[in-house]
């Protein structure tokens, strides 16, 4: 690699959109939709039939454009579903249409959901992780993140991401590969080790799962402070998910070199060249990607740390990193577990409870 190339990935940004969807989302978190009959129906997965707009006088319904006439007030709606009258909370949405996330994702292997998640949930992060307006604290590590704070359960269960990872598996038996976390990158130092490029398949040491074959995982990073190429958002090789090799060792000099433990030579540094891209997205944004797509962490450039909350979705044939029962039972005995409304509950309990082969 030519030295004078480095930095240089291709950002590819996302904006803050102008313009959200809205949820109607019930007490048990479950979400108001059209059935195919037409009628009002609530529902736990996040597709093109929950998403609605705001009228002047109630709401629409975007995939049907079927009017719903109602009164919000206070961020809350009151309407018939079936017999019962039911008070739903008018929350964010998507900029996009869920399938039209699918169609990029399937044809990409990675998609971005630009500012998914609310200001409120980002904020709390930030505070979990020790970032931004919060930098000045350190994050604690007396209790897994996923009991400190219900944003984290809230993060890992954005209805829309669990929905695209689940279509794109073709298949609902997942599991966490590792806790969730929120984790920060902090300025670099022009001489300490970084990460090298690397797929997430194969993945572990024993009972590798193998690139080829069925889709084995699906990765998903939440931006928890603003990703840009200045302070280090993950860097890929978009498209590379298709290939069915690793990144070429000359991506990775330091694994080869006498620097591999060290790092200390500028030489040693993964490559950074404009062959690489970087996914430039808001804080709240979550981009999802194919496991076997190239990645590394980015060069964090600015003064401050960059936040981000990093999971990985596999599929039974991929042994996980770290069990996630034990976190999860913490989970339970902590009283941020009754602030997770009851389809939350079921979401992590299915995500970290399920193990392969039981
Ligand atoms: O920190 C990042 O941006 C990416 C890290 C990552 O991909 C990994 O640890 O596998």
């Amino acid at each position: 690699m030519n030295n004078q190339e480095e930095f240089q990935e291709r950002p590819v940004t996302f904006e803050p959109p102008e313009h959200h969807f809205v949820f109607l989302i019930a007490a048990d978190g479950t979400l108001l939709g059209v059935n195919d009959d037409g009628d009002l129906a609530l529902f736990d997965d996040a597709d093109d039939r929950v998403i609605w707009d705001l009228g002047s006088e109630g709401v629409k319904h975007v995939s049907s454009g079927k009017m719903v006439p109602t009164e919000i007030k206070e961020d809350a709606c009151s309407l018939p579903v079936g017999v019962d009258e039911v008070t739903l909370i008018v929350a964010r949405g998507p900029e996009k249409l869920p399938s039209e996330y699918l169609d990029h994702f399937k044809r990409e292997g990675w998609v971005c959901l630009t500012s998914i998640l609310t200001p409120e949930i980002v904020e709390r992060l930030q505070w979990v992780g020790g970032v931004d307006r919060h930098e000045h604290l350190e994050a604690r590590n007396d209790s897994p993140k996923v009991c400190q704070d219900v944003a984290v359960g809230r993060a890992i269960c954005e209805p829309i991401s669990l929905w695209l990872i689940r279509q794109y598996l073709q298949t609902r038996d997942l599991h966490l590969g590792h806790p969730p976390n929120v984790t920060s990158l902090s300025p670099y130092d022009g001489k300490s080790r970084v990460q090298g490029w690397h797929s997430d398949i194969p993945y572990g040491r024993k009972n590798v799962a193998d690139r080829k074959g069925p889709l084995k995982a699906v990765q998903r990073n939440v931006c928890v402070s603003d990703f840009a190429k200045a302070n280090g958002a993950t860097a890929f090789k978009l498209g590379s998910h298709a290939d069915d090799n690793l990144p070429p060792s000359e991506w990775n000099p330091a694994l080869d070199g006498p620097d591999f433990f060290g790092g200390t030579s500028p030489t040693a540094r993964p490559y950074s060249g404009p062959e690489s891209d970087v996914i430039e997205a808001p804080a709240g944004s979550i981009v999802l990607y194919d496991a076997r797509t190239w990645h590394r962490a980015g060069f964090n450039h600015s003064e401050h740390k960059r936040g981000s909350m990093l999971m990985s979705f596999q599929t039974a044939d991929v042994p996980p990193k770290k069990d996630t029962r034990s976190t999860c039972k913490k989970l339970y005995e902590s009283p941020v577990y009754q602030e997770l409304n009851a389809l939350q509950q079921r979401e992590i309990t299915e995500l970290m409870m399920n193990q392969p082969g039981e």
